[in-house]
C-alpha cells in the first residue's frame, strides 16, 4: 500500500546538523522516495493548526516556542506503508524509551526536543500534507 506522510525535522535536528543523517535513513528504505523537501521557519499560525490537539497541555507553550525558534525541514516521504514505517524509524515520543537504531533512540534525550515529527495515521497525514504542502 503506497502512502505519503508528512515529516518535520525539528529545530534541534536542523541545528545539530542531523538532517542528512535522518533523511538518509528514509532514502535507504527500499522503494521510499522524497517527494518534497523544504527548509522553513514555522510561524505561530501554522503551528497552532498543526498542534491543535495539544492546546491547553502544560507542554504546549514551550513546544510552540521550541518549534518556532529555528528552521525546520519539512518533507513528504512516499512509499510502502510509509506512515507506520517512519513512525517506527522515529521511535516513541520519549527518546529514552526509544530503542537504539531509531532516530529518537540514537540522538535524543528529552521529550520536547525529540528531533522529528511524523504523521501518525492516514487521517493525520492527509491533514498535515494539506497544511504544509497545499500545492502537492
Ligand atoms: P509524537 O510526535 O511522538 O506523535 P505527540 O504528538 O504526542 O508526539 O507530541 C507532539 C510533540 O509535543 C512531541 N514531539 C514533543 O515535542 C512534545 N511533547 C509531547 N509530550 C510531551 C511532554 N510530556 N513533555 C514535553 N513535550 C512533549
Amino acid at each position: 500500500m503506497t502512502q505519503r506522510t508528512l515529516v518535520l525535522l525539528k529545530p534541534d535536528a536542523v541545528g545539530r546538523g542531523l538532517v542528512g543523517e535522518i533523511v538518509g535513513r528514509f532514502e535507504r528504505k527500499a522503494g521510499w522516495t522524497i517527494r518534497a523537501l523544504e527548509l522553513r521557519t514555522l510561524d505561530r499560525g501554522i503551528l497552532e493548526q498543526h498542534y491543535a490537539e495539544h492546546v491547553g497541555r502544560p507542554f504546549y507553550e514551550p513546544l510552540m516556542g521550541f518549534m518556532s525558534g529555528g528552521p525546520v525541514v519539512a518533507l513528504v516521504v512516499e512509499g510502502e506503508r510509509v506512515i507506520e514505517g517512519v513512525r517506527r524509524l522515529a521511535g516513541p515520543t520519549d527518546p529514552i524509551e526509544a530503542a537504539p537504531g531509531s532516530v529518537r533512540g540514537d540522538f535524543g534525550t528529552i521529550t520536547r526536543e525529540n528531533l522529528i515529527h511524523a504523521s501518525d495515521s492516514e487521517e493525520s497525514a492527509a491533514r498535515e500534507l494539506k497544511l504544509f504542502f497545499p500545492s502537492l
